[in-house]
């Protein structure tokens, strides 16, 4: 028996023996005995129960949640809370190859402020909406650290443009998108100077500065345009976070602020915490977004560092802008689905504040004002704006909406609870503790016009005691919450361990589309064809403008060409392509010493370019585990010394063969050939061509199996000339082929066979 039949069976004997074992596992010990042996309760079941995903299951909603510091961003699934991605974004991300392959150095350098940041701090991330719905095509998030937006692309999960505040050092209030994402909100946090210069801290009022930046995104092209975009220039008070306006107060945003007494602390001064809170109220900026644009497009606003500024002179003479006091030290700005009411917590206030946009609107309309800030901004009354105070709990921050309306969730930081509460009517209806200090909460599609309720993640800011200690870092706690009856209810801790997940967003997984698979030789950084792209045998190495450029490819289970030599001091720039078109058959490159990790999924071409310094000798190889024979997926890099003159000296073989070998090789080919057949009797004997994952991974086979026709005619030439050291070699290539057209065409008959395929004639 050959090995690969050999293999098949052993496959299906394994199937059978699962099974009984588990039969075996489940009369051995009933629900009752599980539950006394781990001391589960009825409720604990019940919670399993809720978010169990049996294997292979899929989650109704998919999350996207900031990494914190750690610059990233982390996938998971609701309500498994199964983790299923990180999408490298600010931080290099050795495992997609990010920042390490050219391709996608230029994305993550594109952002730059000064130098090369190799981090972020990643706060809010926020999807594109059509009409107010996340339409499932891109995700934004900001780095509060080194002031950017970052765009990924939901059609391949990564990261396509990085855009760099031109006036900011630091921003928080990122990423906002307004109803139709035209515009994406980032606003300032810590006041600076909108030039690069050194500006003294007694000129703070003067000439330190915030402000909301609105970046203009092109839906078609995936992309945001710098030269389009706007920012309002702002009071040195602490803008924090924003939100867009929606249906009644479209085209208007809403941004909060903090530390609006602009304190500055220092030697011998009471610290920036004392004087930052000291007045009660801080200030609410409203800007009307619709009307800047207008003037923008009409020529009308000036540009400085290189992108138009409204000044705030500009912005109070044209009506654009108006300040609203708040609770003290606010945090969260959350407009409701309807757009009708604006809600504001105050940290240092136990009262969420509910706005009426109605009334805001009227104050402005009628150009009733109680005052103007030192910077000539016009001050809606309080009592003018507000439609109701909340008593929620000691430290509300941020407020998510439910589907059922006027019911809303407000994390309470200080009391370590979610208040869940009516904020037409004003009154509480229900609170729940959680593990602890909650920051942001989130309910599916929370942000959107129409949420979805029916979970409610709290993103906690210490996990403490819930989980094995390991170490004096702990990992963050999101919390699951059923919130679809009256009483939510805790069901799951999932720790996080990969910086702080500030926000997190939720979209119904149905509304995404990922690609399984690139077009072939594609650069997915530009979304274009790749100039570096190489088809199967038009491997080539070219001597171009001083570098090395190697055309390669990379298939199971190998890389061409497997040597490369160069000279010492050469800049060497490897290309590769995937040639799979089978789901998931993803490559690696590494390079010994180079700094060099490629993720090249199917289709993908990447590039790596370096300086050989020294001379050397450097392996490199697959880093994924993509095949049997994964491990021999590998090749040198001979890095020569100047002028070396290569020895005439043949290479000498580990291990020779004989007549006996190659016919006993060529009896296994025969053997897996008609293992092949009889798949293929299988799956074209059905519907395969109705099944689109099917069909790719047939066009694979098909291709495998090209690849062994050649190896075997190569063989037998060989054979011809009883040279039976190669023919050997070449029959064993053969059936290497043979081995991945099989392993395709099992993946197809499998797939054929779980998804209800029907015979054919
Ligand atoms: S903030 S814990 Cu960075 Cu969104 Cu409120
Ligand atoms: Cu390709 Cu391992």
């Amino acid at each position: 028996m050959n090995t690969f039949t050999k293999r098949a069976l052993s496959v299906s004997t394994g199937l059978l023996l699962g099974l009984s074992v588990s039969t075996a596992a489940w009369s051995a010990k009933s629900l009752e005995d599980v539950m006394k042996d781990r001391g589960l309760t009825q409720k604990d079941i019940l919670a399993a129960a809720k978010t169990y995903t049996p294997t292979g299951g899929r989650d109704e909603y998919l999350a996207f949640a900031s990494g914190g510091q750690s610059g990233q961003v982390i996938v998971y699934g609701v309500p498994s809370m199964r983790i299923l991605k990180y999408i490298g974004v600010f931080t290099p991300e050795p495992w997609q190859g990010y920042g390490f392959d050219d391709e996608s150095k230029r994305v993550l350098y594109q952002g730059k402020t000064d130098g090369e940041i190799k981090w972020g701090d990643t706060h809010h991330p926020a999807f594109s909406e059509t009409e107010g719905e996340y339409n499932g095509k891109y995700l934004f998030i900001n780095d509060k650290a080194n002031p950017r937006i970052a765009v990924i692309d939901l059609h391949d999960f990564e990261t396509k443009q990085i855009v760099s505040n031109p006036f900011y050092k630091s921003s928080h209030g990122g990423a906002f998108v307004t109803p139709n994402s035209e515009y994406v909100m980032e606003a300032a946090q810590y006041a600076a100077p909108i030039s690069n210069d050194f500006v003294p801290l007694e000129e703070f009022n003067d000439k330190y500065r915030g402000g909301v930046t609105y970046w203009k995104f092109d839906m078609d092209k995936g992309r945001i345009n710098e030269d389009d975009s706007f920012t309002f220039e702002l009071p040195p008070y602490s803008q924090d976070l924003s939100d867009a306006g929606k249906n009644a107060s479209y085209g208007w945003g809403f941004t909060n602020s903090f530390c609006s007494e602009r304190y500055v602390g220092g030697e011998n001064r009471p610290p920036y915490e004392a004087g930052c809170s000291a007045k009660d109220t801080d200030f609410l900026h409203v800007t009307n977004w619709k009307k800047a644009a207008e003037l923008v497009a009409a020529g009308k606003v000036k540009k400085v560092n290189g992108s138009y500024l409204i000044t705030m002179d500009q912005a109070v003479k044209e009506g654009l802008l108006y300040l609203v006091p708040e609770p003290k030290s606010p945090h969260g700005v959350d407009v409701n689905p309807k757009g009708t009411h604006i809600i504001v917590s105050g940290k240092l206030d136990s009262h969420a504040w509910v706005y009426s946009w109605e009334k805001i609107k009227k104050a402005i309309d009628s150009k009733k004002f109680e005052g103007k800030d030192d910077y000539g901004i016009p001050i809606i009354a309080l009592k003018d704006a507000l439609h109701t105070q909340v008593q929620v709990g000691l430290g509300p921050l941020h407020t998510q909406y439910d589907a059922k309306e006027c019911v809303v969730y407000t994390s309470i930081y200080v009391d370590s609870m979610v208040t869940k509460w009516d904020y037409c009517e004003g009154k509480v209806l229900d609170q729940i503790h959680i593990h602890y200090n909650v920051g942001h909460l989130m309910t599916m599609e929370g942000d959107s016009v129409s949420p979805d309720g029916k979970y409610l993640v709290a993103l906690n800011k210490l996990a403490i005691d819930r989980f094995n200690p390991v170490g004096p870092l702990h990992p963050q706690n999101h919390q699951l919450i059923d919130i679809s009856g009256d009483k939510m209810e805790l069901l799951y801790d999932m720790p996080l361990p990969l910086g702080e997940p500030h926000y997190v967003v939720a979209i119904k997984a149905d509304k995404l589309k990922p690609a399984v698979r690139y077009k072939s030789g594609w650069n997915s950084r530009t979304d274009s064809k790749s100039k570096y792209k190489t088809r199967a045998g038009r491997e080539k190495v070219v001597r171009e403008d001083g570098v090395v450029h190697v055309y390669g490819t990379v298939i199971r289970s190998h890389i061409t060409p497997e040597i490369i030599q160069v000279e010492e001091g050469e800049t060497v720039s490897i290309h590769l392509t995937n040639l799979e078109r089978a789901e998931d058959e993803t490559h690696g490159f590494a390079v010994y010493n180079e700094n060099v990790q490629l993720s090249i999924e199917p289709g993908k071409t990447v590039s790596t370019t370096f300086k050989a310094e020294k001379a050397g000798v450097f392996p490199y190889y697959c880093t994924e585990f993509c095949s049997a024979l994964h491990l021999e997926m590998q090749g040198y890099l001979l890095v020569t010394p100047k002028g070396y003159k290569a020895k005439a000296a043949q290479l000498e073989e580990g291990q020779v063969y004989t007549k006996a070998d190659y016919d006993k090789q060529v009896k296994t080919n025969v053997d897996t050939q008609a293992v092949i057949d009889s798949v293929v009797g299988f799956i074209t004997s059905h519907n395969y061509k109705d099944f689109p994952e099917v069909v790719a991974l047939v066009e694979d086979a098909t291709d495998q199996l090209g690849f062994a026709a050649e190896a075997k005619k190569k063989a037998e030439d060989f054979a011809a000339k009883d040279d039976y050291q190669n023919a050997t070699l070449w029959a064993g290539q053969h059936w290497q082929y043979q081995v991945k057209t099989a392993d395709m065409g099992l993946r197809a008959k499998t797939f054929l066979e779980q998804h209800g395929a029907v015979k054919v004639k």
